[in-house]
């Protein structure tokens, strides 16, 4: 039995001083505050429940920087995915474990303990499938395996290369299954998860987007899912939302409210562009807004209802979806900032008052838990034991007290206060750093010089 020792920790009722917290079996066995540490306990300053990641694509990190040049009258979200469709034109299995194995690294060591992967490259340049449709799958989980992150893997359906069931076209080949074919994938994906991940190991679904499916295909592939994640991209761009509208004749989160059961193991990426009507709706469902800010401010893709859907007891947690960078305080205050901006207001992001870093930072491990399907998100007896810890001691934050030290961590400190990080009770990051940092990184350069010489 592993046990930690923390001088203060954020359980549910509030900050607690001196706890000593016991695991077993991955999750929180025991937990006392007012204690002493023993021998052999690690010790730690501060102490609060580990964020879930609830959204990457990991491949796309290999790309962070390339596409900030402007190459056309205007850049958009479009011509960005151009370029991303002819990056994945080249990607290997080999480049793809090894990118994704990176970007975990680089997760756990800002203070994740979970990813959702977003996956949608299944087949081979030009559409074939490789000969175990769930290679690309296992790449995945081999780099999830060798880090420790928690794993929620989200196999993607995508059919069509645009509203209206457009045929699939370019770098999009490699995406493509119809619903039979993605229901063989996803059974063996899950399969293959069974043996090479631990227990805390999801695999859900992921219709990647309305314009890359259909209304008959998603009631179809839907039916495939009992109690595990499912995950779309909606309503991030308005081009998006016309185009739904004038074909299925309602907007992007209204229709699937309409049209599908839409609750509580729903996770929506982006939910950008929605009316006061639909941002309500959506927070009745209690489905996850899967807010992804850094990603969203690079790709131009606007801000967040933020006040209404709060308002409407809306759930949230957020995702580094591009990965241009893996930063997790910047992702929560990237989210707070973009509000800010928008509505010329300050602490905008939280429902009623407070410190809005812990509505936040809190709100966050709730929603992004849920939206994984894990058991974690709080510190409690029985639930995973994701933790994280963080140094009270760095001078922006030495001067606060307790509970304004979630403020100084999102908007205050660099990175490098996070200490330590446990996945379902993996030690992955001591003093800052994965035991397999050096080989990971050697890795990730070996691939992506390979991958520049074939561009
Ligand atoms: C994605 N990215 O799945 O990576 C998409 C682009 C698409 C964002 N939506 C691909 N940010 O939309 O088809
Ligand atoms: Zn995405």
């Amino acid at each position: 039995m592993q046990a930690i020792f923390a001088r203060r920790a954020r359980l549910e009722q509030g900050w607690v001083s001196d706890l000593r917290l016991t695991v077993a079996e991955g999750r929180i066995a025991s937990l006392q505050s007012g204690a002493a540490a023993k021998d052999g306990d690690t010790c730690v300053d501060t102490l609060v429940p580990a964020l879930a990641n609830l959204h990457s694509h990991s491949f796309q990190r290999a790309m962070a920087g390339m596409t900030e040049a402007r190459i056309s009258g205007r850049d958009s979200f479009w011509s960005w995915r151009t370029l991303m469709y002819r990056f994945v034109d080249h990607l290997t299995p080999d480049q793809i474990e090894a990118i994704a194995g990176m970007v975990f690294l680089e997760m756990l060591e800002a203070g994740y303990a979970s990813v959702g992967e977003f996956h949608y490259v299944h087949h081979q340049p030009g559409g074939q499938a490789y000969d175990a449709p769930e290679e690309l799958s296992t790449r995945i989980f081999a780099a999830a395996a060798q880090t420790g992150i928690g794993l929620t893997h989200l196999p993607v359906l995508y059919s069509y290369g645009g509203a209206g069931e457009q045929p699939l076209a370019g770098g999009q080949m490699r995406f493509g299954n119809d619903v039979d074919r993605f229901g063989t994938l996803v059974e063996a994906a899950r399969a293959a998860a069974r043996t090479a991940l631990p227990f805390d190991a999801r695999v859900g679904i992921a219709p990647h987007s309305l314009r890359a499916s259909s209304p008959a295909d998603l009631a179809e592939v839907l039916q495939l899912q009992a109690d595990l994640p499912v995950h779309i991209h909606i309503a991030e761009q308005p081009k998006e939302v016309e185009e739904v509208e004038a074909w299925l004749g309602a907007r992007p989160v209204e229709w699937l409210l309409n049209n599908a059961q839409v609750d509580a193991k729903w996770c929506l990426i982006h939910a950008t562009h929605m009316t006061n009507a639909e941002t309500c709706a959506m927070a009745g469902t209690g489905a996850v807004a899967g807010l992804c800010p850094i990603t969203e401010a690079n790709l131009g893709d606007g801000p967040f209802n933020g006040p209404a859907y709060l308002a409407a007891g809306g759930r949230f947690g957020v995702g580094s979806d591009s990965n241009v960078r893996i930063a997790l305080a910047e992702e929560l205050r990237t989210l707070e900032y973009s509000q800010r901006l928008r509505d010329l207001a300050r602490n905008v992001f939280i429902d009623g008052e407070g410190s809005v870093g812990t509505a936040l930072y809190l709100g966050a491990a709730r929603g992004g838990a849920q939206a994984l399907g894990r058991d974690a998100g709080r510190i409690e007896v029985g639930a995973l034991a994701d933790l994280m810890s963080f140094g009270s001691s760095d001078p922006a934050l030495c001067a606060l007290r307790d509970d304004q030290l979630l403020d100084g961590l999102c908007f205050a400190a660099g990175g490098q206060v996070v200490r330590d990080v446990w996945s379902a009770g993996r030690h992955v990051v001591a003093d800052g750093r994965h035991a397999q940092r050096t080989q990971i990184i050697s890795r990730y350069r070996s691939a992506v010089a390979a991958l520049l010489s074939a561009l």
